[in-house]
């Protein structure tokens, strides 16, 4: 395995989390995501679906989780089904789990082949009083294509159309929302491997080189760390482009003068981290872009100290819209008396900061979590605000990762430069290549 996983103490408490919210009587069935077909015989790399991974850090295909607590037989509380392995696929597709490390991994007792699910759901659907079934409501979700998830659940619908179903989703937002502290760290891996990455780029941003050569010294950074790779897509937008804010083309080339904005962030143990920075492509900003930069730089700050117990995002995000406008009208891009007439359905910041402040993070980028309830200990966050000056041709954001807590909140890149002149000395170290 290239990371460390969990233990298997973390994927019990995992599932005990999950079955406290359950009702008595559920029968609570998971699956892992296809492996997505790309044309004639390829396939996409397989991406384990992030709820049966954080409820039994398998990471393969055809896995399937059963959770009945109230089982007649102990042994059929919790049943894990992974993938029957044999000689041949082990010579054409390498090791797959064997039921011990499965079991070893997971911390579940009964493992069985996949191929025996059917038969055990014969046996076990009867005993329960309702279906619970998994899919995915995360808010901004949008899939044309049917997941496995999706499919398996329509087929056990039709099989016992007389059980009532619930929805385990609510649950898992709940419970993957608050981080136990196995999860912190390996997010602080994936976090750690983010910052040497951006060191690296510090070290190689010069006039003339394209974005995807530094999109290049970050995923060598990344995958020399034992992270497969990019959580999200990268952008990597230098001057103008910083203003589009999904650009992923990253194929111009980075001009004197310009600020590059790179958000980016590995994945660890399937866990992610978000990390945003600007830097000046030739080692110094102007004071414009410094002016910029540093208003920026106070929104973040300000916006970090509010991610506490007890605050509803949405006060939340007002707030540092606040924050914001001040510091439009110090830059002198906001008037101060327009700012005091507008619709506050639709204030003027958003003119210059057109997107959310934050947003969960976890197994997902833009994590499951709990959006109207207040804020609890535990839960991540992202931080990022920006200022978007198109007809500048100046984009600012910057974004680090915060773990909440009892008491301060913990920013969890506080060891990677921010400040605009730590950033400028990472890149005045750089090495002359000729
Ligand atoms: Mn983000």
């Amino acid at each position: 395995m290239r990371y460390t996983p969990l233990s298997a103490s973390t994927y019990r408490e995992h599932r005990a989390r999950f079955r406290q919210h359950l009702e008595k009587g559920g029968l609570a069935i998971f699956h892992s995501n296809d492996i997505m077909p790309t044309s004639a015989d390829g396939s996409m790399p397989f991406k384990q679906a992030s709820d049966i991974f954080h409820l039994t850090g398998i990471d393969q295909e055809e896995t399937i989780l059963l959770l009945f607590p109230d089982a007649v037989d102990p042994k059929d509380r919790e049943i894990l089904f992974v993938r029957e392995t044999s000689e041949l696929i082990a010579i054409w597709e390498g090791a797959k789990f064997s039921q011990q490390e499965a079991r070893d991994l997971s911390g579940i007792a009964t493992v069985l082949w996949t191929s025996s699910y059917e038969a055990t759901i014969k046996r076990l659907v009867p005993q329960c009083e309702h279906l619970v079934l998994n899919s995915n409501e995360h808010l901004r979700q949008h899939n044309e294509v049917e997941t496995r998830e999706d499919r398996k659940n329509k087929e056990l619908r039709a099989q016992y159309p007389l059980h009532s179903v619930k929805r385990s989703a609510p649950i898992m937002h709940r419970i993957r929302s608050r981080k136990t502290a196995e999860e912190v760290a390996q997010m602080k891996r994936a976090i750690a491997i983010t910052g040497k990455a951006f060191e690296r780029v510090c070290g190689f941003v010069k006039p003339g080189v394209k974005e995807y050569e530094i999109e290049a010294e970050i995923t060598h950074e990344f995958l020399r760390n034992g992270s497969r790779g990019h959580a999200y897509t990268p952008i990597i937008a230098s001057g103008y482009n910083a203003c589009v804010l999904h650009y992923i083309t990253n194929d111009q080339v980075c001009q004197d003068g310009d600020v590059i904005l790179m958000d980016f962030g590995c994945e660890y143990g399937g866990y992610a981290s978000d990390l945003t920075r600007c830097i000046p492509v030739n080692g110094r900003f102007t004071d414009r872009q410094r002016a910029v930069y540093n208003a920026v730089l106070r929104v973040k700050n300000e916006a970090t100290q509010l991610l506490r117990p007890g605050t509803l995002l949405a006060d939340y995000h007002k707030e540092v819209g606040r924050i914001m406008e001040r510091e439009l009208i110090g830059l002198g891009l906001l008037d101060k008396t327009d700012v005091a007439k507008q619709d506050p359905e639709r204030p003027l910041y958003k003119k210059y900061f057109m997107h959310g402040t934050s947003h969960f993070l976890g197994l997902d980028v833009h994590d499951v979590g709990l959006w109207n309830e207040m804020i609890q200990p535990d839960m991540v966050f992202t931080v990022e605000p920006g200022i978007y000056i198109r007809e500048e041709k100046l984009g600012i954001r910057l974004e680090n990762n915060i773990l909440v807590t009892r008491d301060n909140p913990i920013d969890l890149f506080a060891e990677i430069p921010v400040e605009a002149e730590a950033v400028e000395e990472l890149m005045s170290r750089r090495k002359v290549v000729a």
